[in-house]
């Protein structure tokens, strides 16, 4: 029995042994991660110090951790060399065509860009105009006039200042240009106010949106700061621009004669100009003078000026002259508008009263199409048509929703009074 007991604590003894051996290996190895882990805890106790600690402490941390580093670096570096000899350049680059410099050569016209805006418009005109810097102004750097019925407070001046390339310029408008003039009656237009909120008619009962509509009619292009330039380009908040412009769009209008422009076209409401056209009659009547040869008539009449046929350009988007919006012909056209009342009585928009104004006082030659311009104001896209440009250029829209194809829009018209080729694939879009 004492010999099988001996035997026993022999085979205990061999175990205890070999769990010991097994013991200190394994530790060896938890140890070392242990150490790496101090070490990688130093190292960002070390750097955090750069940042929260003493300068004398972070070296210290710094330099000790250089010193323990440096074994761990050597595996490490020895790794990437290895890794770094799997890549190489990529092959395809340079080999684009990339846009020259940062400025387009060349002279620049007298123009600006301009925008009718109110102090909560900020964060939408910044959208509108990080568009239009990148995907043109970048390379021209025109100045931008922004006008406002308040004063533009330091938010929207210093977000707007910071990203239009050009020069800004912020005006308030005088009360006379944004208000009632005296010969309206109050107590009929809020009646039409009122019925017209009945019949909800988008933005009937607003007083500010007729007050909009009468400026951009009537006043935006005498407005003082305006008055140093002769082209200007509307630009509204949230708009977008889907193509790149490599070439100065108001040298083309100068160069080509042109004095107005759109991209998009459609049918005007009618229940908010319904006498429209009976007072552009009155006044055509008494102004046969300032009606111009070769004049566009047959885009916005069916019947040779008899009725109108609601066509107008979406005047969101302008590119045009401001001498032709001073002159005689179109301050007449907008004083007699003006006093018939029908921005208050009714609510006339200024984008019929623009189109009506440059059908019959412009040449229609000097109306220019910009289809390569890719726009979208909501709820309308013009993405231009032809593949192969938009290609080129860069565009981000859709073609298939596309408006110009579509029944609502005015566009075809408009390449038909031209007597001009409609564009390569529009059948597709329609
Ligand atoms: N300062 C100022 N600007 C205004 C006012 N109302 C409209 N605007 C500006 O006038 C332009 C046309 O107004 P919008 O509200 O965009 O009119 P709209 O394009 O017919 O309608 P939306 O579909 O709402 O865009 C925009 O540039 C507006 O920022 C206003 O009361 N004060
Ligand atoms: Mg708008």
């Amino acid at each position: 029995m004492a010999g099988s007991q001996r035997y026993i604590r022999y085979i205990l003894l061999a175990f205890i042994v070999a769990a010991t051996v097994f013991f200190f290996t394994s530790s060896t190895a938890r140890y070392q991660t242990a150490d790496q882990l101090q070490k990688t805890a130093e190292l960002l106790k070390g750097q955090g110090s750069i940042y929260g600690g003493s300068q004398s402490q972070a070296q210290h941390s710094l330099s000790v951790d250089a010193a323990k580093a440096d074994a761990t670096t050597t595996a490490a570096s020895s790794e990437q060399t290895s890794s770094s000899s799997d890549t190489s350049p990529n092959p395809d680059y340079g080999s684009k065509t990339h846009l020259a410099g940062e400025t387009a050569p060349g002279e620049r016209m007298n123009a600006t860009f301009v925008t009718l805006a109110r102090n909560s418009d900020v964060w939408e005109i910044a959208r509108s105009i990080r568009q239009v810097e990148d995907r043109f102004n970048r390379k021209y750097h025109y100045d931008w006039v922004f006008l406002n019925d308040a004063e533009f407070d330091e938010t929207f001046i210093s977000v707007t200042t910071a990203l239009v390339s050009g020069n800004t310029r912020y005006g308030k408008i005088d009360s006379y240009h944004w208000g009632f003039p005296d010969f309206i009656d109050q107590e009929k237009a809020a009646a039409v106010r009122e019925d017209m909120h009945e019949r909800k008619i988008i933005y009937g009962d607003s007083v500010s949106y007729r007050h909009m509509c009468r400026y951009e009619s009537g006043f935006f292009f005498r407005h003082p700061l305006m008055m140093n330039y002769e082209w200007y380009w509307r630009v509204e908040p949230s708009i977008e621009l889907f193509c790149d412009i490599n070439y100065d769009p108001f040298e083309f209008m100068v160069k080509n004669k042109k004095k107005y422009s759109f991209v998009l076209s459609l049918y005007e409401y009618v229940d908010t100009i319904p006498t429209l056209w009976d007072s552009t009659k009155k006044w055509i009547k008494n102004n046969a003078q300032h009606i111009a040869d070769n004049n566009g008539m047959e885009w916005i009449s069916d019947d040779g000026g008899e009725t109108y046929n609601n066509c107008h350009f979406w005047s969101n988007f302008e590119i045009g002259s401001l001498k032709w919006l001073r002159s005689e012909q179109y301050i007449s056209y907008f004083e007699h508008l003006d006093k018939e009342g029908g921005f208050f009585y009714e609510r006339w928009g200024d984008a019929p009263v623009h189109s009506i104004a440059a059908a019959l006082m412009l040449r229609k030659e000097e109306i220019h199409f910009f289809n390569d311009i890719g726009y979208y104001h909501v709820p309308f896209m013009h993405c231009p048509t032809g593949a192969e440009y938009r290609m080129e250029h860069k565009c981000h829209c859709n073609p298939s929703d596309n408006f110009d194809w579509n029944g609502y829009s005015c566009t075809k018209r408009f390449y038909e009074m031209q007597k001009m080729t409609l564009p390569e694939g529009y059948e597709k879009e329609q």
